[in-house]
């Protein structure tokens, strides 16, 4: 870190919060055990080349199996809290009915495992993992699979909210409906514009019927939240085109998610966006009062922000698909292995925003990371200069954010291994401890000894 990064983060406060992060399907395997019924991505990954490698989660950091030794690298972390998901097909295989015993058994005994070591357990209840079976009944686009959802979070939230604190609904509601729904890069890989909307609503009405019915059963001082993805939308150029394309980056990105959740309406400008493309939200009465219940926090995960042009290759204003075009143009700054340009000043951008726009809602950094193409060296040592310096000018950017106002309380590093990186397989890797997977051997990076360090300083311990 520079002297200037370093100054910026020791005026985090003691009291900050210190995770790191991880998902079900990237690192637990063991698909087949225990009852656990297979999810989009299980599916998802047996399309030819719908993976790089034609990589799978079956077998990933066979953490489902390791999970007391990945407990204490977390602990030598010098984390205080552990990020984790739940897979619902492990709790309820086919994604209905009652509990599934020898599923929920595994978070029970992990919850348990992190109090003992003094880790406090923050739960995601949905990263991606939907049961085949309710994307049979037709997904996240059936307005069925929110009150399913709700459902599922109850049976959850029965085991563990006696433990659990602090609760996630959804990861990346985005990317489910973005990636899975409409790009097809991501499970279940369908390319439909409408339905990819009318998934959003629905993640977000599953969202606050669960939330709600948490709520109502939750013990004092049970805290509910939501994490969403979010960058920053730039207009490559003053022309109207390009204000256009970023307009839209930032309604489809920040603002059919936040406008609703906090203050119980889409924006009009999304609603015509989405009106061009012929699709439309499937919004019911009373669905945006359930969406808007309210909130104790935010997840922000930041990975990139991007400048947008209006206008395609060709300088057309209208893409091939006959809608208008938007074209992400580089900053020119250098990437991670992702292709994703390293913009630490856009986080800080993110974050002021975020604290102004919707105010009154705390932050917490529930992802932020980066994949390098590290290797260890002869002694087996990880010397990840990219990813630690990546580290050290993103958590510089959350406390330059922090003294311009934004109520941030806690950091989350994605990722605590290297683990199945979705449509990328195993070949991107994001952990602060390396994973060798021919041995699951877990050593720790130069960039995890440097996480460590730095929340020594700050607690000031
Ligand atoms: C997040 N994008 O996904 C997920 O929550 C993690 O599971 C994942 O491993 C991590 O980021 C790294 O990719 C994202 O295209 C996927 O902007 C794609 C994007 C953002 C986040």
């Amino acid at each position: 870190a520079t002297r200037e990064q370093q100054a910026l983060i020791d005026s985090l406060p003691q009291d900050f919060r210190w995770g790191v992060a991880t998902a079900a399907y990237q690192i637990e395997g063991a698909v087949a055990e225990d009852g656990r019924t297979p999810s989009i991505w299980d599916t998802f990954c047996r399309v030819p080349s719908a993976i790089d490698n034609n990589d799978n989660g079956d077998v990933a950091c066979d953490h489902y199996h390791r999970m007391p030794e990945d407990v204490g690298l977390i602990k030598e972390l010098g984390a205080d809290t552990y990020r984790f998901s739940v897979a619902w097909p492990r709790i309820q295989p086919g994604g209905k009915g009652p509990v599934n015993e020898a599923g929920m058994a595994f978070y029970d005994r992990l919850v348990d495992e992190l109090l003992e070591k003094d880790l406090a357990p923050w739960l995601t209840l949905y990263h991606w993992d939907l049961p085949q079976e309710l994307e049979d009944a037709g997904g996240w686009p059936s307005r069925d699979t929110a009150y399913r959802f709700a459902d599922y979070s109850m049976l959850v939230f029965d085991r563990l909210s006696d433990r659990v604190k602090h609760w996630t609904t959804l990861n990346e509601p985005w990317c489910s409906a973005m990636h899975g729904y409409v790009h097809g890069v991501m499970a279940p890989g369908h390319r439909d514009f409408g339905a990819g909307v009318r998934a959003v609503h629905h993640l977000l009405l599953g969202h606050g019927l669960a939330t709600q019915r948490m709520r109502a059963a939750a013990p004092e001082g049970t805290q509910f939240g939501i994490t969403l993805n979010m960058g920053t939308s730039d207009a490559a150029s003053d022309s109207l085109a390009d204000r256009e394309a970023a307009r839209n980056a930032d309604g489809m990105g920040v603002r059919i998610y936040l406008d609703p959740l906090v203050h119980g309406r889409y924006p009009s400008d999304v609603l015509s966006d989405i009106a061009v493309r012929g699709a439309a939200l499937p919004i019911e009465d009373g669905d945006l009062s359930v969406i808007s219940t309210p909130l104790d926090f935010l997840g922000v995960n930041y990975y990139f922000g991007q400048q947008y042009s209006g206008v395609d290759e060709q300088g057309s204003a209208v893409g091939e698909d006959g809608f208008p075009a938007q074209r992400p143009i580089p900053f020119g700054e250098p990437t991670t292995a992702m292709g994703w340009e390293i913009l630490p000043g856009k986080f800080t951008e993110l974050l002021t925003r975020i604290g102004r726009d919707y105010p009154g809602l705390p932050i917490f950094i529930t992802e932020n990371g980066s994949a390098f193409d590290d290797e260890p060296d002869e002694s087996g040592f990880v010397a990840d200069e990219g990813r630690t310096a990546y580290l050290a000018s993103h958590l510089a950017a959350v406390a330059a954010a922090r003294q311009q106002g934004a109520d941030i309380r806690g950091y989350f590093a994605w990722s605590l291994l290297d683990n199945f990186e979705w449509a990328y397989g195993y070949a991107k890797r994001f952990g602060l401890v390396r994973v060798d997977y021919e041995t699951q051997q877990r050593t720790i990076k130069q960039s995890g000894y440097y996480y460590r360090d730095t929340v020594r300083r700050v607690r000031g311990s």
